[in-house]
């Protein structure tokens, strides 16, 4: 039976509640240029871009036809039986910056990426919670500096939160199950190999294999609505 549990998800988990994923062939970087709007570069040339990207993607996520799906609610039951067995640790690590796995109920939660409805103050480092669009306007409430705001999100070369946190918990994982992630971005691509040195089981759940497929233990591949409730229960 396992018993110290790290579950890893990406864009593929939250597609079925309407959000874009990167790298299928209709997804976000097929539209738009990552080095345009996910790296402090892009937003240091045109900030006003890189706010619009963010404010239509953070309108979306607060539109009511985005909801959690079964996947995102399978997860949050398997947190509390997982509680209630006393089976062990749990540890969701989401590469995701939208809020679906909060509102199914998932607590133990690491955003190594960020979060969409947060902003930071480059001036003064508050994280402030952050519903409304972001514009090079705007004033932080924590200092009062006028456009200094910026996403709470992690862009490439920056680097993920949190990860004493997530690679003491992969260091004692004896399950690792990857979900609706195309194993591309580092660091978040090596955590199988990390859960493997651990000696974990190491389980994907994809649309299809990812990237690095092979070096999971075993896989199930079908939508995340699906094969997540299917394999979590
Ligand atoms: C379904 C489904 C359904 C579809 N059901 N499944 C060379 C040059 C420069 C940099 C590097 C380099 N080599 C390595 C690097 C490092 C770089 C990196 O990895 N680059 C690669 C692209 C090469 N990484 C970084 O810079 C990171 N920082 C870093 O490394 O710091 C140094 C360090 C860290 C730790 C220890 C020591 C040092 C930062 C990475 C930041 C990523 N940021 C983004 C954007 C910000 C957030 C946002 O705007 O949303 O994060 S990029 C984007 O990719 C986003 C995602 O979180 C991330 C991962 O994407 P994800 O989730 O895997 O989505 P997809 O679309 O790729 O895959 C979806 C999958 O779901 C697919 O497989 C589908 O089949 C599947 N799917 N529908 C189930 N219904």
């Amino acid at each position: 039976m396992a018993r110290n549990l790290v579950i890893l998800t990406g864009a593929g988990i939250s597609q079925e509640s309407g959000l874009e994923t990167f790298r299928d062939a209709d997804g976000i970087w097929a539209k738009v240029r990552v080095e345009d709007v996910a790296t402090p570069e892009g937003f240091a040339r045109d900030p006003v871009l890189v706010h619009g990207f963010y404010n239509q993607r953070r309108r979306r996520l607060l539109s009511d036809t985005v909801v959690p799906n079964p996947a995102h609610h399978a997860l949050a039951r398997l947190e509390r039986a997982w509680a209630q067995a006393g089976a062990g640790a749990f540890l969701l690590v989401t590469q995701n910056i939208d809020d679906l796995h909060e509102r199914a109920g998932s607590e133990a939660i690491v955003h190594m990426h960020g979060e969409m409805l947060k902003a930071r103050c480059m001036a003064c480092e508050a994280v402030l919670p952050w519903h409304d669009d972001l514009t090079v306007e705007a004033i932080c409430p924590a200092c009062g500096e006028r456009g200094g705001l910026r996403p709470h999100v992690v862009w490439f070369g920056e680097m993920p939160f949190e990860m004493d946190r997530i690679f003491e918990a992969l260091g004692r994982a004896d399950l690792f199950l990857s979900i609706g992630t195309s194993g591309n971005v580092y660091p978040a691509s090596a955590f199988v190999e990390l859960a493997r040195a651990a000696g974990a089981h190491t389980v994907e759940l994809n649309l299809e294999p990812s990237q690095g497929a092979a070096l999971f233990a075993e896989a199930r591949h079908g939508p995340a609505s699906e094969v997540v409730p299917h394999y979590a229960e």
